[in-house]
């Protein structure tokens, strides 16, 4: 049979007014207990988990659907080791050499360094690849659209869905990420996209004394 090119919307959930209003304040406050942390503790969590929230960024839009993202989960020891060593190397480059003043300035405030421990101790790295292109089945590019945007909104799910559970993450991108299509052996039309550090937070775990925008300095109504 034909596949119909337009089905209807299915599960579409509407609430009242109030309904709304609610559930949004109070996902808000769960999102606004986000945090970024460098210190993790080793303790497991189950594969299972960490597939369903890489089912979840798989939900998110994307340029024609293309959906062109892949995602690597690294639980191996052995990997996270030689992700860890090459990434201090490019670490290390970078806070020596390469930063700019006004980099590390603006850096001081989270204490960081070309030291990056958390990328053994953590139970997960998941690394996600932009597909910049794909091959056909006969072997042709196939081009791909808006996939920097695409990687980008998969990622902000990826790590709503991980909060969700209460998996604590760090965005982390040594620069540059190459190393990484190596060790995973990852194919050329793939680039690096980001490295999400995944696992609970260890005891005593301390945080930058930060604060966020507030809503007037980030929104424009018309
Ligand atoms: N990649 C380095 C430096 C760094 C850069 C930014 I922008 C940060 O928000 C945090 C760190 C590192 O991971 O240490």
């Amino acid at each position: 049979m034909k596949k119909e090119k337009h089905i209807p919307l299915k599960n579409y959930e509407k609430f009242s007014d109030n309904k709304s209003l609610e559930i949004s304040e109070l996902f808000f406050e769960k999102m606004n207990k986000r945090r970024s942390v460098r210190t993790f503790s080793s303790e497991p969590i189950s594969i299972e988990v960490i597939k369903n929230v890489i089912k979840t960024a798989n939900t998110a839009p994307s340029g024609a659907n293309k959906q062109p993202w892949h995602f690597v989960i690294v639980e191996s020891n052995e990997i996270k080791k030689q992700i860890k060593i090459a990434a201090e190397k490019e670490e290390k480059e970078f806070y020596s050499n390469k930063a700019p003043k006004e980099w590390l300035k603006d850096l001081e405030q989270f204490d960081t360094n070309a030291k990056k421990p958390f990328l053994e101790i953590a139970p997960y790295l998941i690394v996600v690849f932009e597909e910049k292109y794909r091959i056909g089945k006969s072997g042709v590019r196939e081009k791909n659209y808006y996939t920097k945007e695409s990687v980008g909104l998969a990622s902000g799910m990826l790590l709503t869905a991980l909060h969700n559970v209460g998996v604590a993450t760090l965005t982390h991108t040594p620069s540059p990420m190459s190393f990484l299509s190596k060790i995973l052996n990852r194919p050329a039309n793939e680039t690096p996209f980001l490295l999400i550090v995944a696992g609970y937070p260890k005891k005593g775990t301390v945080v930058p004394n930060i604060k966020r925008k507030m809503l007037n300095e980030i929104l424009t109504i018309f």
